[in-house]
């Protein structure tokens, strides 16, 4: 039998490179794995318990009322977070507010997360891929008291760990702790993430272009003449490119990731900072992007460098093929002024 890595093992061997995490790193990386498998276990029977089982609102079996997919998500994670104790409190899509751990171990934890518990809202209940994405950042604030807001608010490159994970035709895990991007799929029989996918990498160009199109008309210029560049005949650059879009992020940057190509969530008229949140969806994409040796802006500027000030706030995205990106970037200067 060919030796397979398991996350378990890969989180344990990569401590070293966190001389200063003294193993809570690990622990929560841990954590997070655990927490993914219960919610893919639910994501695995969504149809089950929607059409047959009943629908969400109504009582199970054993009198307990089910819920939406994406608020058991939020629920598990979150349960996991605090009774785990390396974090010390969570902000989520779910939640208005961040939640701040009000226990003894908790307050000593020396990390905060941000999370999107289900990505893809649109996705959930009609079998199509959604994903859960995470971003880890050592808390600002003291050890031993609550969690402040500061400790949420900090910018992208303070993050110390971000991934993803994607509940597709397969399930996976893909992370970053700053030294390169890795994944892992589960294998369900045995109920294992193992390490698939090692150093991921995007290539610098690709032929896939991923937006919401519908939009059209509401997209600022540059956005507009990118979309025709995209589907101009040109041999050398391999167009027109082939537009792929799932609605669901994580699913459409992994497939880029893999294949090549640039996702482009712009403002529009109706969403004038765009609909994407920098704390849980751009910033730990983006790292990772980063990580995979392509960039993220809001087409003028790095997400990473941006300085949050609400929990909740949105950013345009431009993410993927570092050529890809540069390109759309040139066509957002060039027509800046014709919006
Ligand atoms: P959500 O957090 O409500 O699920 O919204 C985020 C999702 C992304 O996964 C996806 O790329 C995008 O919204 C799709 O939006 P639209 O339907 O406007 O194209
Ligand atoms: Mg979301």
């Amino acid at each position: 039998m060919q030796k397979v890595t398991t996350l378990g093992e890969f989180i344990v061997q990569k401590q070293e490179d966190f001389p200063f995490a003294k193993g809570d790193l690990t622990s929560l990386l841990s954590t997070i794995r655990l927490a993914s498998k219960v919610v893919n276990r639910e994501v695995n029977k969504a149809g089950l318990v929607d059409d047959i089982l009943g629908s969400s609102g109504d009582e199970n079996i054993q009198g307990e009322v089910q819920q939406k997919l994406d608020i058991y998500a939020d629920q598990v994670f979150i349960h996991a977070m605090m009774t785990r104790g390396e974090v010390c409190g969570v902000g989520s899509e779910e939640n208005d507010e961040f939640i701040a751990f009000d226990n003894p171990i908790s307050r000593n934890g020396r990390y905060v997360i941000l999370m999107d518990p289900l990505d893809g809202s649109s996705n959930i209940d009609v079998n199509v891929s959604i994903g859960t994405i995470f971003s880890i950042y050592r808390r600002v604030s003291p050890v031993g008291h609550k969690a402040v807001l500061e400790d949420f608010l900090q910018p992208g490159t303070s993050q110390i760990a971000a991934g993803y994970v994607i509940y597709g035709s397969s399930t996976m895990l893909v992370y970053t702790t700053g030294n390169g991007v890795n994944g892992f799929t589960l294998d369900p029989s045995i109920g294992t993430y193992c390490l698939s996918h090692p150093n991921m990498r995007f290539p610098d160009y690709g032929n896939i272009y991923s937006i919401n199109e519908g939009n059209y008309i509401k997209f600022p210029e540059g956005v507009k003449q990118y979309i025709k560049y995209c589907q101009i005949r040109d041999e050398e650059t391999n167009r027109p490119y082939t537009s792929r879009y799932i609605g669901s992020l994580v699913a459409d940057f992994h497939r880029n990731m893999i294949k090549g190509g640039i996702y482009i969530y712009p403002t529009t008229e109706s969403a004038p900072n765009g609909k994407l949140r920098l704390l849980y969806e751009n910033n730990p994409l983006a790292f990772i992007a980063e990580q995979a040796g392509a960039i993220a802006t809001d087409g003028y500027q790095r997400i990473l460098d941006i300085k949050p000030t609400e929990l909740h706030q949105r950013t345009p995205l431009f993410i993927g093929s570092k050529k890809m990106v540069e390109k759309a970037m040139e066509f957002m200067r060039d027509f800046k002024d014709f919006n």
